[in-house]
Formats: C-alpha cells, structure tokens, sequence
C-alpha cells in the first residue's frame, strides 16, 4: 500500500513540526480550517483514512460518522475521553496516544501549582508589579515541605508526581482501582479516606465517563479546610460548581486547575478568587514534549498505512 496519498484528517490545530510532517507524507485536511466541515465531510469523509487530533479536543460521533472508510485515530496526547471508545471498538478503528513523554511535565506543573497554590506566588508577583511592595506587605502563605499529600490516580503520571514530592518529605498517600504493593506509600481503599487525610489533594486519575464528576462535594466536605486542591487531569473529573462553592464557603483553603469543565472558558467566579492558581492546559506544553508527542502521532500513522502495527495503539 503506498502511504504518501492516504488522506488524513486534522481535527484540532497541532504543532506546525507535526503538520508539516504529516502534509509531507499525506494527503492533509485541516478540519479546524475549513469554512464549511459539513458540506466536506458530506463530500469527501469517505476518502479520509486517518485522523490526528488532541487529547483535548478529541472527535465527535457526528463526524465519525461521516468517514465511513477511517482506519486509526492517532492523538496527541494521553486522554482518550474525547474519543467515543465503545463507537471505535465497534468499528475496529485503531486509536493510539503518545503515552511516557509528557509524564514528566505533567508532574513538574502539578508541583508547580502546589507550590505556586500554597505560597501564593501569582498573588505575590501580582503585588510586586501592582507597586504594592513600598506600601504593604503580602499575607503569610502555607508552608510546602512536609506536607499531607494526597494522589488520586497512581498511573504513571501520579507516580511521577509522587517522586518529586518525597523531595519536598511530603507523607505521600494515594487511592486508585488497585494497591500497588511495591510502591512506598499509603494506600487508601476510597476516595474520600485520602481527603479526610491530605493537606493537598492532587486529582491524576484518567479521564473518561467514570470518572465525571468523581471529585464533588462530599470529597470538598472530607477534606480540611486549610488543603488544597490540584487538577492536572480533565476538568470533568471535578463537579466545577461544587468546586467553587466549597471555595467560596471555604471549606476548603485554595486550588490550583490546568483543566477546566468546559475548556476554554473558566468561570467568572474562579477568575475572581485570589486563592487559586489558574492555567491554560498548559501542563504537557513544553518545546520537547510537544516534539516527542509529534513524532509518536506520525509515527502510529505512518507505521499503519505502511501496512505495521501502529506503536502505541490503546489495547481496547
Ligand atoms: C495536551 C492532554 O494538552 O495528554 C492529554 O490528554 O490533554 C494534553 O497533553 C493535549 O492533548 C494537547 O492539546
């Protein structure tokens, strides 16, 4: 089979390295750019083969639809929740992700918001700039090392997470389906044990439809009223406006969110708050990463349509 004309479909802008790796090897259709995606899928979805889009973002039914004739669905990114997976199964569609280059960022921006959470760094530079220094000073921040750290989710991304804080002598605790008996920290059966005893509680499960909504108001009401909560994994997982009652209540102490319910908007309220740190999904956007992740989606492409198996496919 010859690869350089099978017809790939980019869901949702990548980077510019990805693009024009693949535009050099396929037949390349920009979904995001197209002035009328109905009237094109109506027209040409049946030539598409292959689609690339973003773990975030994902790809609707109502487009899967459409492309009769696709093959494999290869994400940048490790969240397959955009993805209708009972849909691809049924349909033998091939999905694969770029799982083990972007755990080390996604730790590193978790500790980051802890730190940046708790000892108020946003509030402080805002301060400084503001010319506030000569005048006033800032309130007292809560001490990182040490501290009560809560994992929910030990995939790798929470083990990566949990590395770093032994750094910072954090007593690491952590909930997940299974205890993971060679790991050196405290497993907790359930979800709301780990927030009754975590002065921060750090959410890395993976996304999906078991898990919406899993962090609600009954964990909020478990968990102290000084601790923090840390989101590096899909906004969906957290019930946004129990979220933000139990911050307005201050039941509990802060937050720090890369994702978001309904991305890219966030909440007024959240934006008003001084007490959380709040980031554009930036927790794998780094120059490496983002290079390693494009050469694992090209990679699953190109192997596939070269009649391989595509290195990361998700085992169903
Ligand atoms: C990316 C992600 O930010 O891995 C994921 O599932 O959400 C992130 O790494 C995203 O896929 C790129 O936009």
């Amino acid at each position: 089979m010859k690869n350089s004309k099978q017809a790939v479909l980019i869901i949702a802008p990548v980077m510019d390295y990805l693009t024009e790796k693949l535009e050099q090897n396929f037949s390349v259709h920009k979904l995001f750019q197209l002035t009328d995606p109905a009237a094109f899928l109506a027209e040409q979805g049946k030539n598409i083969k292959g689609i690339v889009t973003r773990g975030d973002i994902g790809v609707t039914n109502e487009v899967l639809a459409l492309l009769p004739e696709l093959q494999i669905i290869s994400i940048f990114g490790v969240g397959t929740d955009a993805v209708d997976l009972d849909m691809t199964r049924e349909r033998n569609i091939i999905v694969t992700t770029t799982p083990g280059v972007l755990t080390d960022d996604v730790a590193d921006t978790a500790l980051g918001l802890i730190i940046a959470t708790s000892r108020r760094l946003c509030q402080a530079d805002k301060f400084l700039r503001a010319g506030q220094w000569p005048h006033s000073s800032m309130p007292l921040s809560s001490k990182v090392t040490g501290k009560r750290l809560g994992i929910f989710g030990m995939g790798r991304i929470g083990q990566a997470i949990a590395r770093r804080a032994t750094g910072f002598d954090m007593q690491i605790s952590y909930t997940d389906t299974t205890h993971i008996e060679r790991l050196p920290y405290q497993y907790l059966p359930d979800l709301i044990s780990l927030a009754q005893q975590s002065d921060i509680l750090v959410v890395a499960i993976s996304g999906g439809k078991d898990s919406v909504g899993l962090v609600n108001k009954a964990i909020f009401a478990a968990m102290p009223n000084h601790a923090l909560l840390i989101n590096i994994a899909r906004g969906s997982m957290i019930n946004q406006d129990d979220l933000i009652h139990a911050l307005q209540q201050q039941e509990i102490g802060g937050a720090g969110l890369d994702v978001f319910a309904e991305e890219p908007n966030v909440p007024q309220a959240l934006i008003e708050m001084e007490n959380v740190v709040l980031l554009p999904h930036i927790a794998s956007a780094t120059i490496e990463t983002r290079i390693q992740m494009s050469d694992i989606v090209f990679s699953n492409i190109l192997a596939h349509f070269s009649g391989e198996k595509a290195p990361t496919a998700i085992n169903y």
